[in-house]
């Protein structure tokens, strides 16, 4: 589990490199800085945020509620159905 968050830790930094490195100048005030950086951090979280409720939208309704935990569930099931086939 530790390794784990190291990894997305160092995934979410090389991120937030990467769009700077793109656009060092973030929140577009003339300045390159730290606060640039954290308007990085903040967008990447936004990006997260909305990949994250797509990728749990199973049943892609536009909402991630008890259907799309029922959905992952049937998933599952069905899975192991194969596996057993
Ligand atoms: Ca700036």
């Amino acid at each position: 589990m530790g390794t784990l968050l190291v990894l997305v830790l160092l995934v979410v930094a090389g991120w937030v490199v990467w769009k700077l490195w793109k656009e060092p100048d973030a929140n577009k005030d003339g300045k390159v800085d730290h606060k640039d950086a954290l308007v990085a951090v903040k967008e990447i979280a936004e990006d997260v945020k909305v990949k994250a409720a797509s990728v749990a939208d199973l049943n892609k309704d536009g909402k991630v509620d008890l259907a799309d935990a029922k959905e992952a569930v049937a998933k599952v099931k069905k899975g192991r159905k194969k596996k057993a086939e």
